[in-house]
């Protein structure tokens, strides 16, 4: 595979075209019928809880939030592929992946909602935190994947990161070193055109992501990230490759966000209909759909009788991290040093000061 498609060529991965049709057969996965309807489910599922918590923004009931709108293969096909003893080493634009290792919506929207419990994922495996300082997380996959190595363990790292984190140097030192010690990690770029409002053609002078895989010494395939199939073959791929000892692998997932950066954002402010139209186009659930029904697996009855369901789970779930017990205001300030210093000590006394006076003035 890796071969057939070296990022030189620019040549991008697909198996199925924008109609859900096969264009690909050699690479169409082993997957059931059933496997097939419950990836389009989890992406639906995906999208629908994405919409909703847009609009919980907006009803000021959750803070800022980046929505995944539009890149729900990628995710969907990463929680497909990845084992339970597999770390996910997440950005911030992968519910799928968060979900089908175990971090409940929950705790999604507790972190949301600024809790710190919100970080935990209680009862899923091998998952770190939200990264939001962008590309930091590479480095940690890096590390992960060292010990993982070191101790000869069975087990690959997922590591999540944006087209514009590729221009930090953390992308760099992390794609090095893994290279350089062969270690096993799975770099997954969600390239959907906009770093905020850079667009990809000022984000980078190489003529895709995947290519710089070459530099490194390592593996590289540029996918289609909207395709579901082609997503899950490369990183079925990618996982035995580099699970093998081979090294590392940079999968590039060619994307749109659909939505706003985030909820602060108005991208209407730099990009044209036409090229939203153009991309809805190559929207990954209406491919999967398509073909599902194609195949007579799925049907506009069905999603119909779904999607009310799913809106009863998630908004069920978020009335549980609505009545998640506050945090005391102690906890914004006693964390983070053993004895608080005496400038912390001096903001405390400002703080209950301050709220004493917005309590008197109600
Ligand atoms: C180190 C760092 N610099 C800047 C920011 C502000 N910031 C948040 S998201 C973002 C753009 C990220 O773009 P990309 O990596 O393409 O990911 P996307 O948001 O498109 O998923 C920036 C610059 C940050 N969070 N961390």
């Amino acid at each position: 595979m890796f071969k057939e498609y070296n990022p030189i060529q620019d040549k991008l991965f697909r198996i199925i075209d924008d109609d859900g049709m096969i264009i690909n057969k050699e690479w169409m996965p082993e997957l059931s019928d059933e496997q097939i309807v419950n990836a389009y489910k989890e992406m639906l599922f995906a999208r629908t809880a994405d919409l909703q918590i847009v609009s919980y923004q907006r009803q000021g009931r959750i803070y800022t939030y980046p929505p995944n709108y539009g890149q729900e293969a990628i995710s969907g096909a990463t929680g497909a592929v990845m084992r339970e003893d597999d770390w996910l080493v997440p950005a911030f634009r992968e519910m799928g992946a968060y979900l089908a290792k175990g971090a409940t919506l929950k705790e999604l929207f507790l972190y949301f909602m600024g809790y710190e419990d919100g970080s935990l994922f209680k009862d899923a495996k091998n998952i770190l935190p939200i990264s939001v300082p962008i590309a930091s997380q590479l480095v940690h996959a890096t590390g992960i994947g060292y010990e993982i190595k070191y101790n000869n363990k069975d087990q690959v790292v997922f590591a999540f990161v944006g087209d514009g984190g590729t221009s930090e140097g953390d992308f760099h030192e992390a794609l090095n070193f893994a290279g350089t010690w062969k270690v096993p990690v799975i770099f997954i770029v969600q390239n959907n055109q906009y770093g905020i409002s850079t667009p990809f053609s000022v984000q980078t002078a190489s003529e895709n992501i995947a290519i710089k895989s070459v530099a490194y010494g390592i593996e590289g395939i540029m996918v289609d990230g909207n395709d579901y199939f082609a997503m899950y073959a490369a990183l079925k791929n990618a996982a035995k490759r580099t699970g093998e000892g081979n090294g590392p692998v940079l999968v590039e997932a060619v994307t749109y966000r659909k939505g706003a950066h985030t909820t602060s954002d108005d991208p209407t402010k730099y990009r044209t209909k036409e090229e939203e139209e153009e991309w809805d186009k190559k929207d990954p659930l209406k491919r999967l759909k398509a073909y599902l029904i194609d195949k007579k697996l799925w049907s506009e009855k069905e999603e119909e009788r779904v999607i009310p369901q799913y809106k009863k789970e998630i908004d069920s779930q978020f009335e549980e991290a609505e009545n998640y017990p506050e945090s005391s205001l102690d906890d914004v300030f006693q964390f983070m040093y053993d004895e608080m210093p005496e400038d912390l000590q001096k903001q405390k006394v400002e703080q209950e000061k301050f709220l004493t006076w917005m309590e008197e003035r109600k």
